[in-house]
């Protein structure tokens, strides 16, 4: 759909019409070639500008077409023609444009775009690249370094940067449509006969392309951990650079090909609509979070201002929502608020913008939360503290103060029952550090109030979180499925592997990092903590016990080991890896761990065996989707989809295979249950190996598509 109006100046407007973000669907297309077509024919009209109905430009190409069959006009040909028109056509760029909304911007022959408009090309993010002319066109008209970086990260640019770059020619904070149509009459007799065409004009390159493109490509495919589409982005780049325009849109066509009917193509539009509908769903108690309204919340406190506690107080300051931060010892709060103060500054002067005054206080008291509408809880991981911390809370604040916890294991109804408001208690699990990583696992305690539920879902989409509710149990989704992961990587490296191994096989897969790189990052105390807390490890457990075996099922003590001795990772300089210095990055294989894991084999009666890279990745890989499955038939998480975001955005699960529940569903179900036998027969005492009742189920069901696992899900229990 495309409207069509005549406006003052002997100018035709159109504007797309297509909500919400006016993607270019094929009733659009047939509508902008229609409507093109009537302009170039009028002989009144002088020229034309293109807009998008309620203040958005075009989110691209319509992503919910591309598993059928295209119909209408194809967009190339489409978008040609409006180059090759030879009467001025000018696009009005309001909110975004997108993707094939940018590529339809850059056939026309001006761009003026409001300054609070998004541009860019992310069809990288959806597996894809830029294929209605963009890899073509976009390097002609700002130079190939400046368009590869766009193509490659996908990253959305100001219309402030779109002018520095190039891309627009103008901005407005004014009218934009009175702005383009202004512009389009300004155009002289003269600029008619030569219309800017991107499609003739040589391509800006650096000297030395070569040796730049091979640089970037280097970089490209260490960023892109297997990803095809970054890598083909460059080619299309290079073909940009080093061909006719007409030779670079076949390369561009054919590239486009191959990525379109790609697995990683349909694992990555997978996670794009997953991240948008994890937040709503029904469940068989026909419970649903989303009936109720959330409570408004217009100010909020932070108790605990550690990494976690700061970056959420950053968040609240983003979001511009008022927020007290709280620590207790007042020499702490002073390092707590220059830190905040200086995260601030640092994104006003990006912005150039004033640090807003008043937006964030702190205080060592905690009367002065007797106002606020909801409190976030990041102190300690450590019940007992965490538990007074509520009860406080409980009689300092309103009744009607909702009081969450950032807990990433703990049992939230414990918390809720040291309150005088269990109904008002929910999980706002953030991850570290909070002021960039885009989770929110929002948990649902057995007394939770769903209006409770909602506003913290609805308070993460302002924080401009994913949020995704979850059940309570121990770790909830996200940790509870990364304890059978790292348990068989510990088994692997008694077993012969070593730490290194482990993690190259897991980061040739794609993550960002491997269990043992991850757990220096993070500190191995993390981990040991908890274990203590479980009885796994620590004073509590009998000495006679035998360290293989805590509680009836395997047990590796070697995390443990490392942390009795002080190696806790990166902040000591030691860990699985040795670093140059305490808090230093670059993780080298320690030599001492060696003779370490020697000695340790020697006591336990454990010889070393050559372990291969295929049994390193199935035995990590599906202990954690085998714990998906648990998590699903426990009611913990809602569908497959809220599984795999969470572990997209949370723990470093390479977007283009999907998730592990979909990663799962691409090997194929019978697979990964035969592979789970097979080990689990081998580890009968490693009951993360034994198959879950779920994956059974599905099987027997002839392992339905993923969106179909619902309806099998359907009877098992829920507690969300
Ligand atoms: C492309 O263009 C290929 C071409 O190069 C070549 C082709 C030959 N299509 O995110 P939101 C829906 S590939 C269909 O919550 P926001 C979205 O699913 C495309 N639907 O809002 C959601 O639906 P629902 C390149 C789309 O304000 C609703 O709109 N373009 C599309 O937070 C609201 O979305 C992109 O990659 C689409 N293109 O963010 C841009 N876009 O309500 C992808 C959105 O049912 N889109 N929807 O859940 C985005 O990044 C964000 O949606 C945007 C708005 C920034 C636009």
């Amino acid at each position: 759909m495309a409207r069509y109006t005549r406006i003052p100046g002997s100018i035709a407007l159109i504007t797309l019409t297509n909500p919400p973000v006016n993607a270019l669907s094929a009733a659009v297309r047939q509508g902008i070639t229609d409507t093109v077509s009537r302009a170039v024919s009028d002989p009144e009209v002088k020229g034309v500008v293109l807009c998008g109905e309620n203040g958005k430009f075009c989110g691209g190409a319509d992503i919910k077409e591309f598993g059928g069959q295209m119909k209408g006009p194809h967009l190339v040909p489409m978008i040609d023609a409006i180059e090759a028109t030879a009467k001025p056509v000018v696009a009005a760029i309001e909110g975004m444009a997108l993707g094939g909304g940018l590529e339809l911007a850059l056939a026309c022959h001006y761009r003026i775009a409001h300054v609070k408009a998004l541009l860019g090309l992310p069809e990288v993010a959806l597996g894809l690249l830029p294929g209605a002319g963009g890899t073509q066109r976009l390097p002609r008209l700002i130079g190939v370094p400046a368009a590869l970086d766009l193509i490659t990260t996908g990253r959305h640019v100001s219309a402030q940067e779109a002018l520095k770059l190039g891309i627009v020619d103008r901005i407005t904070a004014g009218n934009t449509l009175e702005v383009a149509a202004e512009f389009v009459r300004s155009v002289s007799a003269e600029q008619r006969l030569a219309l800017p065409r991107l499609s003739t004009c040589p391509t800006p390159c650096p000297p030395d392309l070569d040796s730049f493109l091979e640089r970037a490509m280097a970089q490209v495919r260490r960023r892109a951990r297997g990803a095809l589409a970054p890598v083909a982005c460059v080619q299309a780049v290079r073909a940009a650079a080093t061909l006719p325009y007409s030779q670079g849109m076949r390369v561009e066509r054919e590239l486009m090909a191959t990525l379109f009917k790609s697995q990683q193509a349909r694992a990555m539009q997978y996670c794009f609509f997953s991240q948008r509908s994890v937040g709503r769903w029904s469940t068989p108690s026909g419970a649903r979070w989303d009936n109720s309204s959330p409570l408004p919340v217009q100010n909020a406190a932070v108790i605990g201002l550690g990494t976690m506690g700061r970056g959420i107080v950053v968040s609240f300051a983003r979001a511009g929502i008022p927020v007290v931060g709280v620590e207790m010892d007042a020499k702490q709060l002073e390092i707590s608020r220059r830190a905040v103060t200086s995260m601030l500054e640092r994104d006003a002067r990006r912005q150039g913008a004033e640090l807003p005054e008043g937006l964030v206080r702190f205080t060592t008291d905690l009367r002065d939360l007797r106002e606020v509408d909801l409190v976030i809880e990041a102190v300690f991981e450590d019940m007992a503290l965490k538990k007074r911390v509520f009860g406080e809370l409980s009689s300092v604040c309103r009744p009607d103060t909702l009081l969450c916890s950032n807990t990433s294991t703990l049992d939230l109804d414990q918390l809720a029952a040291a309150t005088h408001r269990p109904e008002l208690v929910v999980g706002m699990h953030f991850f570290s550090p909070a002021n960039v990583m885009k989770l929110l696992e929002v948990i649902y305690g057995s007394r939770s109030a769903p209006a409770a539920v909602a506003t913290a879902m609805q308070l993460g989409k302002r924080l401009g979180k994913v949020s995704v509710a979850v059940g309570n149990c121990h770790g909830f989704v996200g940790n509870r499925m990364v304890l059978p992961y790292m348990s068989q990587a510990n088994f692997l490296v008694e077993e012969g592997a070593t730490p290194e191994q482990v993690d190259q096989v897991l980061e040739e897969f794609g993550f960002s990092m491997g269990v043992f790189r991850m757990s220096d990052l993070a500190g191995l105390d993390v981990g040991w903590r908890i274990r203590k807390e479980l009885g796994l490890t620590g004073p509590g457990v009998a000495p006679g016990e035998p360290a293989r075996s805590r509680k009836g099922s395997r047990y590796s003590p070697l995390a443990d080991l490392l942390c009795e001795q002080g190696r806790l990772g990166q902040k000591t300089g030691c860990g699985w890896y040795l670093y140059d210095r305490p808090g230093g990055r670059e993780a080298k294989p320690d030599p001492w761990m060696r003779g370490f894991l020697e000695e340790y084999r020697s006591s336990h009666g454990l010889r070393a065996r050559p372990v291969d890279q295929q049994e390193v990745l199935e035995r990590c890989l599906y202990a954690l989707v085998n714990e998906g499955f648990r998590v699903l038939e426990d009611g913990i998480a809602a569908g497959p989809e809220d599984v795999d975001v969470i572990y997209v955005l949370g723990y470093g699960w390479p977007p283009h295979r999907g998730g592990p529940m979909f990663h799962a569903a691409a090997v194929g179900l019978p697979a990964v249950l035969d592979r789970l036998e097979h080990y689990h027969q081998a580890h009968p005492d490693v009951p993360g190996l034994q198959p879950s009742a779920l994956l059974r189920k599905l099987v027997a069901r002839g392992s339905p598509p993923i969106h179909k696992w619902r309806e099998v899900i359907k009877n098992i229990r829920s507690q969300l």
